[in-house]
């Protein structure tokens, strides 16, 4: 996978974040500045940037009260000391497990989930593309039925991304449409399977019997299969992504988090706090309209893009 990274991709990633980088991390990084000593003032301002940049109220809490006890325990004086315990205290809420990525190795399938509008067609055409490019035998399937455009809008993704697509027509039972691409996914031995869904959130009871009988058809037509469930994220709406992953996670067994639209909001927080409150590692992050703008999540690059070090100034 290492060698496979393209060397731009980090620069995107910065590019991508450039937004929160000059809001959320410059204004944590004016906290310390504006301080001497370690103080409730410190502590006060910097939990109000944390709530402001969408880190949200519980995971702030929770940041400021373990600060306070690092502090103790390091016996930290100054700032700059404080500010490198929560840099710390940040990456370690950035959910990321040893096998988070071991589906890759088996045959897969991968069931994206979500709201309108948040990114889950984009996603599924970008990892669809970078499977592809991987050398895995990728198909995706147009499970969105709701509305006729989300299956001509996946069959020009399939198209850019190079990989067949089971399409669909408005209407269709959606499970019917999971019937058809688990079986030529074996059929065909694909490696990756990448279901788009509908996410009609307002209608919780349907969207739970609608998720459970595509489910019991993956279960009983390919019970080999290594199964994913992903949540789509749009960052730009805050807390409210948060509350949906909740909502999802109520319905479905998520496995993972796409946080899409990274590069639209100047309040980066939203990463940490969906990973720290839900415990479900964020898998991919996207940072743009374009093919390239989805990456694998790394909790490294996304600290070292984010956060303004003393390199920086
Ligand atoms: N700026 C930006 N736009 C994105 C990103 N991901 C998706 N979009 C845009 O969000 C809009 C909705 O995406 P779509 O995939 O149709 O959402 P869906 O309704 O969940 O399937 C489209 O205009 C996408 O180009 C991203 O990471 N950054
Ligand atoms: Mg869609």
């Amino acid at each position: 996978m290492e060698e496979e990274r393209n060397p731009g991709f980090f620069e995107r990633l910065k590019m991508g974040l450039k937004k929160s980088r000059d809001g959320f991390a410059s204004d944590i990084d004016a906290v310390f500045l504006g301080h001497e000593k370690i103080n409730d003032d410190l502590y006060e301002e910097l939990e109000e940037v944390l709530i402001m940049g969408d880190v949200g109220v519980n995971t702030t809490e929770g940041i400021i009260e373990s600060l306070k006890k690092s502090v103790k325990e390091n016996r930290a004086k100054i700032p700059g000391e404080l500010k490198n315990l929560l840099y710390e205290d940040i990456r370690n809420r950035l959910t990321s497990t040893e096998d988070m990525y071991d589906y890759e190795n088996k045959k897969s399938v991968i069931m994206v989930v979500g709201v309108n509008g948040v990114g889950k067609t984009t996603t599924v055409g970008k990892i669809a593309g970078i499977y592809h490019n991987e050398h895995k035998k990728t198909l995706v399937a147009a499970c969105d039925t709701f509305r006729a455009a989300a299956n001509a809008q996946l069959e020009e993704w399939a198209k850019r991304a190079d990989v067949p697509i089971i399409s669909s027509k408005e209407g269709t039972d959606p499970a019917s449409v999971v019937f058809d691409a688990v079986n030529a996914a074996k059929a065909r031995n694909v490696d990756v399977l990448i279901l788009d869904t509908a996410g009609r959130l307002h209608n919780k009871k349907n969207l739970m019997e609608e998720l459970r009988k595509m489910n019991r058809v993956i279960d009983r037509e390919y019970p080999d299969a290594v199964r994913e469930t992903w949540v789509v994220l749009d960052a730009t709406t805050g807390q409210n992504a948060l509350n949906q992953a909740k909502e999802f996670n109520e319905v479905t067994d998520l496995t993972g988090i796409v946080l899409t639209k990274m590069d639209g909001t100047a309040k980066g927080g939203i990463a940490i706090a969906v990973s720290s409150e839900l415990h479900i590692p964020v898998k991919f992050i996207g940072v743009g309209e374009g093919m390239e703008d989805l990456q694998r999540f790394s909790s490294d690059d996304f600290m070292n893009a984010l956060f303004v070090t003393d390199n920086d100034n």
